[in-house]
């Protein structure tokens, strides 16, 4: 387990410096500049930029992980399909090759006639990383790669990413916006039961450096594997009353109007699915509502691992609410992450439907519950 603990810490690591590579590097920062300000905008190419950088580092975590695990190989799914299409029109899978020339000549057939970008990227794709983590080697728990599978989501808040806001102020800790809310999310989950049981988040824009003005990483993780608990964060404090309860900015008024005197009148919102789960394993917020089925399984995987390592999880909301409508007093259902929805095709197959409510301290979550329990179509 520390094996491939520290194989999804390596993947992330690699991950983290391609999203920063796109921002320092002259080349690909221009090509990420003429995405945001929509200037030349699927002229060079026939695909946004943004994608592409998305699909580089899917198959990079994708392919370093097959390769340490064959096992896990036809289980490693993610946010974004490897298919291109070059400005000649033809289809190209994007994939790490046997070396770093082939790499770069198979991602310049994407990317032409931006050679310089396609080297820097391949370059970056071929790293090996080196971890100095002494905690990481300390963790000895024996689970079968074989039983897991693999949800990435490659850059989440790509907007945030695209839009690279650097100085957001944060309201309580917890940033509204910006380039901080742009995560890499890993999670292995039970291939039969579906229950996350790994997470890393890694922050590829924690914060600048003071001297050198470059970005800065960190990386969290988290095991919740039979009755193992194991992060390499503390639990966030006992509940301080009232509860903090962060949101999307998308959420409608009926759910800001139930949680608004929950939460003493002061509701936060972020951006991000990934970093709004992330301020609750941070403590930063009590809990994470979302009440329409707008995030995905690559979005909540990796989170929810942590959040079990702390004791704490994530719901499925519409379920959690209809089972207490009939009085069911069990446990409300936590997301799983192994069953695709039917009668959807693409991504939709693997929608949170219904919503989610993360949580660390399940008292928060019951008083999210009982505020939205009375709220018409919920
Ligand atoms: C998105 C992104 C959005 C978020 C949405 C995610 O992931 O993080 O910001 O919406 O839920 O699925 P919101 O910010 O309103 O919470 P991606 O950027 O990977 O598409
Ligand atoms: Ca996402």
């Amino acid at each position: 387990m520390a094996g491939l603990l520290k194989a999804l810490v390596s993947a992330s690591e690699k991950a983290a410096d391609i999203a920063r590579l796109c921002r320092h590097e002259e080349p690909l920062f221009q090509l990420l500049v003429a995405e945001k300000t929509g200037a030349d905008k699927n002229r060079r190419f026939l695909q946004d930029f943004k994608t592409l950088a998305d699909v580089l580092i899917q198959e990079v975590i994708k392919h370093d992980l097959g390769t340490e695990f064959p096992e896990l190989q036809g289980h490693i799914g993610g946010e974004e399909s490897n298919e291109f299409t070059s400005a000649q029109g033809e289809t190209v899978a994007v994939r790490v090759c046997g070396t770093v020339g082939e790499t770069a000549a198979l991602l310049g057939s994407v990317l032409a006639p931006e050679q310089a970008a396609a080297e820097l990227l391949a370059a970056a794709a071929h790293r090996d990383v080196v971890l100095g983590d002494a905690a990481l080697d300390g963790v000895a728990l024996s689970i079968p790669p074989g039983d897991l599978a693999i949800w990435i989501d490659p850059i989440d808040s790509t907007n945030e990413y695209i839009g690279g806001c650097e100085d957001v102020v944060p309201v309580d800790g917890i940033s509204p916006a910006g380039l901080c809310s742009a995560l890499v999310l890993i999670g292995a989950y039970d291939r039969c039961s579906g229950c996350p049981v790994l997470g890393v988040i890694n922050e590829p824009f924690f914060r600048r450096d003071p001297l050198t003005h470059r970005w800065q990483g960190r990386y969290h993780w988290g095991i919740a594997y039979q009755d193992t608990r194991l992060c390499s964060l503390s639990p966030p404090p006992p509940p301080r009353p009232p509860p903090r309860v962060v949101l999307s900015r998308a959420e409608g008024p009926g759910v800001r109007a139930a949680l608004d005197p929950l939460c003493g009148g002061r509701l936060h919102f972020a951006a991000g699915a990934g970093y709004k789960m992330l301020c609750v394993i941070l403590g930063l917020a009590d809990a994470y509502v979302l009440s329409e089925g707008s995030t995905f399984a690559w979005d909540a995987c990796a989170p929810h691992a942590i959040l079990r390592a702390l004791g704490g999880g994530t719901v499925a909301l519409a379920e959690a609410l209809r089972a207490r409508r009939v009085g069911d007093t069990g446990p409300p259902p936590e997301l799983l992450y192994n069953r695709p929805a039917e009668g959807v095709v693409g991504a939709e197959r693997w929608a949170n439907r219904g919503g989610l409510v993360a949580y660390v301290h399940p008292q928060h979550l019951e008083a999210v519950l009982d505020a939205l329990v009375a709220v018409p179509g919920l």
